[in-house]
């Protein structure tokens, strides 16, 4: 079992089911791959499960390191925050000059650019690489977004290409930019996750109360996953949808408890909007909505104290509701990709990265859970068009015009009939204030200059002014 000294081309540290999946994806391209897990026992197992895979087996981290070719290539796939730090400490005085560390894990982007300048200043190499599609794209192929500096995308680049996913033949895979880029990519990537199954679950919603069935609801998303529409979040939605509980014989989805768990990408995703000071009111309200459902004593209350109308929809013609909600599903959907790639945008602005949005487009078109068919004309916009927004696009601001008479329709049938669909509204509501001439900030910046003094701009004249609002109330310039 002892390791044979560099032999491997490269390794991957942390055996869990996403580790192991890459390590086998690596082998099964033709990579000699050294494992290793800080449990001995988890090695072992992957290497006598999988002998056909032809691992480099570590027992030791030194003996990890030393089965690697030179320049040292490794992937970590270990819990991220204090594991990813512990492994880079523990690799650190085993490494030499130009040795290269890949985190495949879900680091926050922040994380990765501290460690990307620690290992700079040690002559060492950190790509930190966001890697999305579950155990199942680790394994097939799953879309990576790695950042880091060229140089080590010169070294790790055609290897993680190989094991991307493909697109119609091209690699889901591409250096997104310096340092902490790509983890900032697949942040991004995990709240749009947020928003998408907020609003595939708004739309179910609304089709129940509109007296489908569960069955019924599952074969209208397989109808809309053969459309506009086709995704991956959209194929298994009609799959768990048709899942029968074998206990109870109910749907299962009737069975599961309705309270949605997160693991924090979706909120790195709205916190790092809120300090760039980006709308992304979608993410957020999907966030919010997932907090919502896991409060058993606010619910609890509510249902106690709260009355309004019985959530039922009262629907004429069931073919065309079932079209506005598509449609209301499509436009909220392309609303929550144009907040999450204007975060991309203003993140970039922020820390000094040149991001290639159609090639962020690109990446997600396989592999990751966000795959969609709307991705392929999404990076077809931006490599045509400067665009400030995805909305602008002239495809996607056609369609949108197509959509808005049903989206506003769903809206307003959801709130009539008192059934929940926070991602509908808000992202209509974004759509209604970016195409707004005039917004409500005149008046909030009069009150601020009233209650604060905080000035306020004139339209017809450049400068700051403040009105002395408690003596003669007349006008003073304050600035230019
Ligand atoms: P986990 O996130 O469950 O992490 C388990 C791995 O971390 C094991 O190998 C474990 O070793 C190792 N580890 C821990 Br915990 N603490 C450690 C420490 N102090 N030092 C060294 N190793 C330590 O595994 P996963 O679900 O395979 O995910 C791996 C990474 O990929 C994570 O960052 C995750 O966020 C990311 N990711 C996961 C998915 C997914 O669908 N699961 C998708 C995309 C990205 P042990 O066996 O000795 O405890």
């Amino acid at each position: 079992m002892s390791a044979t000294p560099a032999c491997a081309q490269i390794g991957v540290i942390g055996m869990a089911v996403m580790g192991s999946n890459l390590a086998r994806n690596l082998a099964h391209h033709g990579y000699r791959t050294a494992i290793y897990n800080r449990t001995t026992a988890t090695t072992v197992k992957v290497a006598h499960d999988f002998p056909q895979e032809g691992f480099v087996v570590a027992e030791s981290l030194p003996e990890f390191v030393a089965s690697l070719e030179r320049p040292r290539r490794m992937i970590l796939m270990v819990k991220a925050g204090v594991a990813t730090d512990a492994t880079i400490d523990a690799l650190i005085p085993l490494l030499d000059k130009d040795d290269i560390i890949v985190d495949g894990g879900n680091s926050f982007f922040q994380d990765t650019r501290r460690r990307e300048a620690r290992l700079r200043d040690l002559g060492l190499h950190f790509v930190g690489s966001g890697i999305s599609g579950g155990e199942v794209g680790a394994l097939e192929g799953p879309a990576i977004m790695p950042g880091g500096s060229q140089h080590s995308y010169h070294y790790v680049g055609r290897i993680l290409e190989d094991i991307s996913a493909k697109y119609e033949g091209e690699p889901c895979c591409a250096h997104i930019g310096p340092d902490g880029a790509g983890h900032f990519v697949k942040m991004i990537h995990n709240g749009i996750e947020y928003a998408d199954m907020q609003f595939i679950g708004e739309a179910y919603e609304l089709l129940r109360a509109a007296g489908f069935t569960t069955r019924e609801a599952a074969d209208i998303f397989a109808t809309w996953n053969t459309g506009d529409l086709s995704s991956y979040l959209i194929e298994i939605t009609a799959e768990v949808l048709r899942h029968d509980d074998p206990t109870t014989g109910l749907p299962l989805v009737d069975v599961i408890t309705d309270a949605a768990g997160m693991k924090g990408t979706g909120t790195w995703t709205v916190q790092e909007a809120l300090n760039l000071g980006v709308p992304a009111s979608t993410i957020a309200e999907a966030v919010f909505a997932r907090a919502t459902s896991s409060s058993p004593e606010l619910r609890a209350a509510g249902q106690e104290a709260l009355t309004g109308p019985d959530q039922h929809i009262e629907v004429e013609d069931r073919d065309e509701f079932t079209e506005q909600v598509r449609q209301a599903l499509w436009a909220s959907k392309v609303v929550a990709y144009a907040q999450g790639l204007d975060e991309i945008r203003v993140g970039a602005e922020e820390y000094g990265w040149s991001i290639d949005v159609a090639s962020v487009a690109r990446i997600w078109r396989a592999g990751c859970i966000i795959r969609a068919r709307l991705l392929d004309r999404i990076a077809n916009e931006y490599a045509a068009n400067h665009l400030v927004t995805l909305l602008e696009a002239p495809s996607i601001a056609e369609g949108l015009a197509q959509a808005q008479v049903s989206w506003r329709r769903v809206v307003a049938s959801a709130v009539e009939a008192g059934v929940p669909a926070p991602g509908f509204a808000s992202a209509l509501t974004y759509y209604d204030q970016v195409r707004a001439p005039r917004l409500n900030a005149a008046l909030t910046q009069g009150l601020r200059d009233f209650f604060g003094a905080h000035t306020y701009r004139r339209i017809d004249r450049p400068g700051s002014f403040h009105t002395l609002w408690s003596d003669d109330r007349s006008e003073v310039r304050v600035s230019d």
